[in-house]
């Protein structure tokens, strides 16, 4: 599988694993890296220390390259932009918001930034902007997401811009990834699979509510705050939606977002935690390796493309 971006970085297969706060830490980012994808570790809300702590930690696990995702509605941003670039640090990909106030820092610094984007216009500005690359991700996928689908958006982004499109949100199997390249894709990025992989830390009562899902298990919440985010529906996102219907403040539904990620995450309190994932968990069905959950893919794509001539 050809893809510009994967030999820009210097990585095996075109395949970016989801910066999911919370979640994605050294141990997840290392294995995904090892096993020839591009491991990332998510700076969340974390302290920026911590997250300084957690790339060193990467580093003596793999000496294969990883990045950081940024999550820009954090106040530490600014912090962490400069950890990056002082750790060395090969990929920078960023979410919910606009980096383009830390762009010639990174590029400065050599660093691949890799931003989020949920349209075009976006899009064209990051590329403007010198990103190297930007992540097209649609609303299948889990957590904060955008208002269009995956299947729209990458091919009206691949049309606009002359920087590889990496696609994201319904991204589960091979299949998907040989669908995504036929609409210009150069890689993917999976949130959702990897959370499944036996490297992952987030606590197993998490994993095991992914691996039931159904199909139409996942919810949307917090339109009403600009940040609408989605997540397997649970007594949290019921909660949110009657508040949410009753026409309740952003500031009184505060108290249901960042904390309740750790509260599923950490706690494993799936109820009442917030349980984010993409539309794609109804096709997670066992826990697995990075590394197997990578050569299933790479094999299934292999499967998909022998039937073009
Ligand atoms: O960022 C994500 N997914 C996330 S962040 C997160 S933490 C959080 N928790 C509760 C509320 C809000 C955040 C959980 N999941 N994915 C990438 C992503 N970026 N999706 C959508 C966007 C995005 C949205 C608007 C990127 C740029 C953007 O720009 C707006 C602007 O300023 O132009």
């Amino acid at each position: 599988m050809k893809s510009s971006i994967a030999d820009k970085i210097g990585i095996k297969y075109p395949i970016i694993q989801g910066g999911m706060a919370w979640i994605a830490e050294h141990n997840l980012a290392s294995a995904v890296s090892n096993a020839g994808g591009l491991g990332i570790i998510a700076a969340g809300n974390a302290p920026a220390e911590k997250v300084r702590e957690e790339i060193r930690m990467a580093k003596k696990l793999t000496d294969k390259p990883f990045g950081v995702n940024i999550m820009l509605l954090s106040d530490n941003c600014d912090e962490v932009a400069k950890i990056v670039c002082e750790e060395g640090v090969r990929v920078v990909t960023t979410g919910a918001g606009n980096p383009q106030k830390y762009m010639s820092l990174w590029k400065e610094n050599d660093v691949i930034v890799i931003p989020v984007v949920p349209s075009v216009a976006l899009a064209k500005r990051m590329e403007k902007y010198g990103a190297d690359a930007v992540i097209v991700e649609g609303c299948e996928a889990g957590g904060h997401i955008g208002e269009l689908t995956t299947m729209v958006l990458v091919p009206q982004v691949v049309d606009e811009v002359n920087i590889p499109v990496i696609a994201a949100g319904g991204v589960g199997d091979g299949r998907a990834i040989a669908a995504v390249k036929m609409l210009g894709a150069d890689a993917v990025q999976m949130g959702t699979r990897f959370l499944v992989s036996k490297e992952c830390i987030v606590h197993d009562n998490y994993k095991q509510r992914i691996i039931s899902a159904k199909d139409r298990d996942t919810v949307v919440t917090a339109r009403s705050t600009g940040h609408p985010v989605r997540a397997l529906r649970n007594n949290l996102t019921r909660t949110y939606s009657k508040l949410e219907a009753k026409g309740a403040l952003p500031e009184e539904l505060q108290h249901l977002g960042m904390g309740a990620l750790s509260k599923a995450v950490v706690d494993g309190d799936i109820h009442n935690g917030s349980v984010m994932a993409g539309q794609i968990a109804g096709i997670v069905k066992k826990e697995q390796t990075a590394q197997e959950i990578i050569d299933e893919l790479i094999k299934e794509v292999k499967e998909c493309f022998k039937w073009v001539k």
